[in-house]
């Protein structure tokens, strides 16, 4: 792992932050992420389900599928690494600097931390939408009664995520790419940075000059400057208190 000490010393410098998530931050909250063994289901790869196709040919697994990790989400509780993440834009914000929090997470947690300027690449789980009208519903914490479920319009219910080869909501992405060409540090956490347009980011940020620091349990193909090895829910806080001499909520 590389030090700590230079990656808060640019924090504490900077006047533009991005911090950049992914599945990973939310596995100590007991989630699963998204590649690898952990994120299957029922004997299926998430990569093969997270589709507009897989949907269509099945719409009671995919259904199903969303609705376990939606419950699961709204059960889970924001751990360390999200209260650091809004703890540090506390502190940049407080010192009047700009922040922006790009989570490719549907699951809600940050905002359960206190994360306020953030965007969602990838939407949101806890709403879905009617597959016909787009009308957009709040299911409350019960499972469905049926996969797929009824929308309000005569269409099926799904998620109100994006799925692959669906477009991004193009002012989370534009609000990023700003945000992006303008910082000084990009924390990169917790994810496997093999998803475009979001894996993009991170070379738009060194283009910009900008530090780029990798917090992950393992090191990924994305380009970074510094590479924080380890779980985020322990880096993060960690850096935060070493940054600022603030303990994190
Ligand atoms: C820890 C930890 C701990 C564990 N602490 N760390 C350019 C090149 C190639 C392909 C493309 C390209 N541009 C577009 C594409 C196609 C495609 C794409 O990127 N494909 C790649 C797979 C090759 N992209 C798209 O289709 C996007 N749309 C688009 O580009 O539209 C324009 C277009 C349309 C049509 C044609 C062409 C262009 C849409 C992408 C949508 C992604 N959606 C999903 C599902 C969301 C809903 C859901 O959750 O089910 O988003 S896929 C999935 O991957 C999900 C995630 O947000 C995303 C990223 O995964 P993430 O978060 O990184 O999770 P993991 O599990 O992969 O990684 C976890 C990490 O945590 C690991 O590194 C662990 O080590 C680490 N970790 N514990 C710290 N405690």
């Amino acid at each position: 792992m590389d030090g700590i000490e230079p990656v808060a010393a640019a924090l504490r410098r900077a006047r533009g932050v991005v911090v950049l998530t992914g599945a990973g931050v939310s596995v100590e909250s007991g989630l699963r992420p998204f590649r690898g063994r952990d994120g299957w289901w029922k004997g299926r790869d998430p990569t093969t389900l997270a589709t507009p196709e897989a949907f269509e040919a099945d719409p009671s697994l995919v259904s199903e599928w969303y609705d376990a990790r939606r419950l699961a989400a709204l059960a889970a509780a924001p751990n360390p690494a999200h209260e650091a993440i809004a703890e540090l834009e506390r502190q940049v914000v407080g010192a009047g600097g700009r922040f922006l929090l790009v989570t490719q997470n549907v699951d809600g947690l940050h905002q359960r931390a206190g994360s306020v300027r953030m965007v969602e690449l990838h939407g949101n789980l806890t709403v879905w939408r009617d597959h016909r009208s787009g009308q957009r519903v709040t299911p409350g914490p019960a499972p469905f009664e049926a996969y797929p479920a009824p929308g309000p319009d005569g269409g099926w219910l799904r998620p109100d995520v994006v799925w692959f080869g669906e477009f991004l909501p193009q002012a989370a992405l534009s609000a990023a790419a700003v945000a992006v060409a303008s910082c000084d540090v990009m924390l990169v956490v917790g994810t496997s940075a093999v998803v475009f347009p979001a894996a993009g980011l991170v070379g738009q940020a060194a283009a910009a000059a900008a530090v780029t620091v990798e917090v992950n349990v393992e090191a990924t193909p994305a380009a970074v400057g510094h590479r924080l090895i380890g779980p985020a829910g322990e880096v993060l806080p960690r850096l935060v208190r070493e940054a600022f001499k603030a303990d994190p909520r």
